[in-house]
């Protein structure tokens, strides 16, 4: 934060379904991660002096309204807000407008916690209201995103995120095991899905990262395919790509499997491919890196594996040279993304891999002419001199998953 400067990082209301049904609620990501709070219309305030480095932080509660209370029970207390972030001074929502004013009188710059890359510009938050309130008042003070900042605070997790992380993948490596013992051929997408779901909520924990992905034969060439209703046929695949939410934290897997429990041959060459390219992508994944580079790096893995597939020769891939690699045609999509408070969690691409990133692995082979999509991911944590695999407990070996599933 610039001497002189506010930040204003305003959570939103629920969002209206139809009705009087809402969709359920989640707190803005850099509001939580910086209070711990996940009521929804809180904002919360940063003040920086100009001359010295004094800081102030307030946090602004709704206020009471006995109906509400009397639909959906008590908000967070004042004083339970305050134990739970560690921020003193918390108060109500009446005062803000004033409080700002003053705070502005006395800064030249204003941070804002909104829009974040991806934000739908259209929709009306509760700090697009604050702004349009204060109009006058921040016309002569500096704008400035908060996000930039947030970014390089949050791709770095402390010990305590990384066991979030921890807990988030052990509950969707259960999850894993229960899909294997319910997978039959004629089961419909959607029944995997809830017995995936079921497990995760007997984990303790109380959502999921994000909608899962169980796209059985065809449909795995869809990326992110959530329509869930087709069945599973014998002799294809199921590619799932799910992950659960522990307290706030998220983890986010991929796996492959044989709807009847064993890999055809042509299905485990293509499985083996990915498999071994996954393997030696992890092994890339060291500090200093860009994740552009290793992208590049797990491309030319995949060339190597699809010209010994056969999908295309290595005199193609030379006369290609100049072009788009001839790899993208059987791989769409990026290598990593960051995970953490959210599946695909803020990341500044221009600063190399680094401890204390958690960042995911996750290969993918796509054969359109053979109706086949296989991807194979795992939750990467970048340590001083390589990456730990936070997901080395879900198995991943094609005996091992075919065992499984004839128990
Ligand atoms: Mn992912």
């Amino acid at each position: 934060m610039l001497p002189g400067s506010v930040v204003v990082i305003a959570s939103n209301r629920k969002m209206h379904r139809n009705g009087d049904q809402h969709f359920p609620f989640r707190q803005s990501s850099d509001l939580y991660y910086l209070s711990g709070i996940r009521e929804e219309m809180t904002v919360l305030v940063i003040w920086r002096g100009s001359y010295s480095d004094q800081y102030k932080e307030i946090l602004y509660l709704p206020e009471e309204d006995p109906v509400k209370t009397r639909w959906e029970g008590p908000q967070i207390s004042q004083e339970d807000a305050g134990a739970n972030s560690g921020i003193i001074d918390v108060r109500v929502h009446t005062t803000l407008l004033k409080d700002l004013r003053e705070l502005f009188e006395n800064s030249s710059h204003v941070y804002f916690g909104t829009p974040r890359p991806g934000d739908d510009p259209e929709s009306i938050s509760n700090e697009a209201e604050i702004r349009r309130s204060l109009e006058n008042e921040t016309a002569r003070l500096q704008e400035h995103l908060i996000s930039p900042l947030m970014t390089r605070i949050r791709m770095f997790k402390e010990y305590e995120e990384v066991e979030m992380i921890r807990r988030a993948i052990e509950a969707t490596g259960k999850a894993f095991i229960q899909s294997l013992s319910i997978m039959q051929p004629g089961v419909r997408e959607y029944e995997i899905a809830a017995g995936i779901i079921s497990e995760i909520y007997k984990s303790g924990c109380n959502d999921l990262a994000f909608e899962p992905i169980i796209a059985s034969g065809q449909n795995a060439l869809i990326l992110h395919y959530t329509g869930s209703r087709g069945i599973c046929e014998k002799g294809s695949m199921v590619l799932m790509d799910f992950g659960a939410d522990w307290e706030y934290y998220a983890g986010d897997i991929s796996r492959t499997i044989p709807v009847n429990g064993k890999f055809t041959k042509r299905q485990l060459e293509l499985y083996n491919a990915c498999h071994r390219v996954l393997n030696k992508a992890m092994k890339l994944m060291v500090p200093g890196k860009l994740m552009q580079d290793f992208h590049a790096e797990v491309g030319a893995l995949f060339e190597e594996e699809h010209i010994k597939l056969g999908l295309y020769s290595m005199q193609d891939a030379r006369d290609n040279r100049g072009k788009t690699p001839l790899w993208k045609e059987y791989y769409w999509h990026g290598t990593s993304h960051s995970i953490g408070l959210d599946v695909h969690d803020p990341f500044d691409h221009e600063m190399k891999f680094a401890p204390g990133m958690v960042l995911s692995c996750e290969p993918g082979l796509y054969c359109k002419e053979e109706g086949i999509g296989i991807r194979l991911e795992n939750d990467m944590l970048i340590t001083a001199n390589g990456a730990e695999n936070l997901s080395a407990g879900i198995p991943i070996d094609p005996a091992e998953i075919e065992e499984l599933m004839h128990r």
